[in-house]
């Protein structure tokens, strides 16, 4: 008869492998470009330690804490091996080490160390934690007496990460049994919302020798020191309890939850990469059609007879956004599109544009004044035709619920006109001199 754990187990794992496989999906998405890979190379590394992870069945314990609090001693202790660095100076541990510890159910458990956090601003602090939660089942979060405020911060940020912490006073030995319940009582107090008060508990990893004194055969009294053993069992069962009760489950919460964070900094990236595109290609092809009318005028109204180059924008910009048009469906578009512009603004933009060009154009160039601004109007329309057209693929190839209507008013209402026709001024009056 199959238990409730065994179901348990067997639903957890499958989960398990069912993330695992979606990260390898993630890693290797032909689409992500490699520019985004690259500014996102962190992720991606952790991204393929995870998927390792779950690959290898491991589950992961981290220490995380204050230098010189005991964090590489309490790994030792565990691994009953003086597996990592220890000593009394600050800053023994420089990089995070790992080791292969206990075998919990079927999942061999991996203990990491990681260095200090005191020396460290607050940003890499911060990131720091969140690197290592990312890659543990269970963090131990150390101190050796009542937490700092730098503590309570750290703690903070890796409760916000939600995997299960413990909260350990190490260096036990150096309180009497009343002050370390007192100082247990306060770390739950500080921790609270943070850290369940049972997974806040005490420890002695390497604790001092203990100072005996023995009456000698003579009668005198002589003391000696009698070396201590670690004092870590409660703390060892907790973690094999939390391990065994929930890592599994965890293992594949926390690694889908990463995944879907990356995949959102993916799209993300791709988003911003595909905004410089257009707006590269847009700033192109308003170059393109500003001198091409400036150089030969025609009259404002027949701007239609450029317009194929609004049609070839438009049909690049579908490929940039990754939701390829044919030209014809690009003409069709760009129809759309120069309706409402006509309708939302008539003759009046063309007037206003050239008035205030008129106004400000300087003096003594050597192309004429009407063929600049011509230009630059052109360039305007150009632009508001890329704008309202990126604004449709963004939106995967749809208006929106106002319509097109509504979209162009909106690209007109955030489109800063005199800046655009001032820089087109300043652009055609360069290379139109240099002709
Ligand atoms: N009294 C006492 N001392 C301890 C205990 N655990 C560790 N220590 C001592 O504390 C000092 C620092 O220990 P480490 O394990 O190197 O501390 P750490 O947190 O890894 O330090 P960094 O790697 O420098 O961040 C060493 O001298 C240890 O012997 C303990 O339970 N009791
Ligand atoms: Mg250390």
């Amino acid at each position: 008869m199959s238990t409730e754990p065994d179901v348990r187990e067997q639903t957890a794992r499958e989960a398990l492998h069912a993330v695992r496989d979606s990260l390898r999906d993630l890693i290797d998405d032909p689409d992500t470009p490699s520019t985004v890979r690259h500014a996102l190379e962190t992720e991606y590394t952790d991204l393929e330690a995870l998927w390792q992870k779950l690959d290898s069945d491991e589950l992961h314990v981290a220490v995380f804490g204050r230098v010189s609090v005991g964090k590489s001693s309490l790994l030792n202790a565990l691994l009953a091996d003086d597996a990592f660095a220890t000593g009394p100076l600050h800053g023994v541990t420089t990089h995070a080490d790992a080791h292969a510890w206990v075998r919990v159910g079927d999942s061999p458990v991996r203990v990491f160390d990681t260095p200090g956090i005191d020396e460290i601003d607050g940003e890499t602090r911060e990131q720091l934690a969140r690197h290592v939660a990312r890659r543990s089942d269970l963090v131990l979060f150390v101190c050796e007496s009542d937490l700092t405020q730098l503590e309570q911060q750290a703690l903070a940020t890796l409760a916000s990460t939600h995997r299960p912490l413990l909260l350990v006073l190490n260096k036990a030995d150096r309180y009497t049994r009343g002050e370390r319940e007192a100082l247990l009582e306060s770390l739950r107090r500080k921790a609270e919302g943070l850290v369940r008060p049972d997974h806040v508990l005490a420890a002695a990893a390497d604790p001092r020798p203990e100072v005996v004194v023995r009456v000698t055969e003579s009668g005198d009294e002589e003391e000696f020191e009698r070396p201590r053993s670690p004092d870590i069992a409660a703390l060892e069962q907790r973690i094999v309890d939390i391990l065994q009760r929930e890592g599994r489950v965890l293992a594949a919460l926390n690694a889908g939850l990463f995944a879907s964070e990356v995949s959102d900094a993916v799209a993300a990236r791709v988003a911003d990469i595909r905004r410089a595109a257009a707006k590269r290609v847009i700033r192109g092809y308003c170059l393109g059609k500003g001198l091409a009318v400036a150089v030969n005028p025609v009259p404002l109204t027949d701007l239609a007879a450029a317009a194929a180059l609004d049609v070839s924008l438009v049909f690049h910009l579908s490929r940039i956004y990754g939701l390829p048009i044919t030209r014809h469906e690009a003409g069709k578009l760009v129809a759309v599109i120069s309706v409402q512009l006509a309708a939302l603004m008539g003759a009046v933009w063309a007037v206003h544009a050239v008035s205030s060009l008129l106004k400000t154009v300087s003096a003594g160039l050597s192309v004429t004044v009407t063929a600049l601004a011509q230009g630059s109007v052109a360039w305007y329309a150009t632009y508001l035709i890329g704008e309202a057209a990126t604004r449709y693929f963004v939106n995967g190839r749809s208006w929106g619920p106002g319509g097109p209507k509504r979209a162009v008013r909106d690209v007109l209402d955030l489109v800063d006109r005199d800046s655009i026709l001032s820089e087109a001024r300043r652009a055609l009056a360069e290379r139109l001199r240099g002709r």
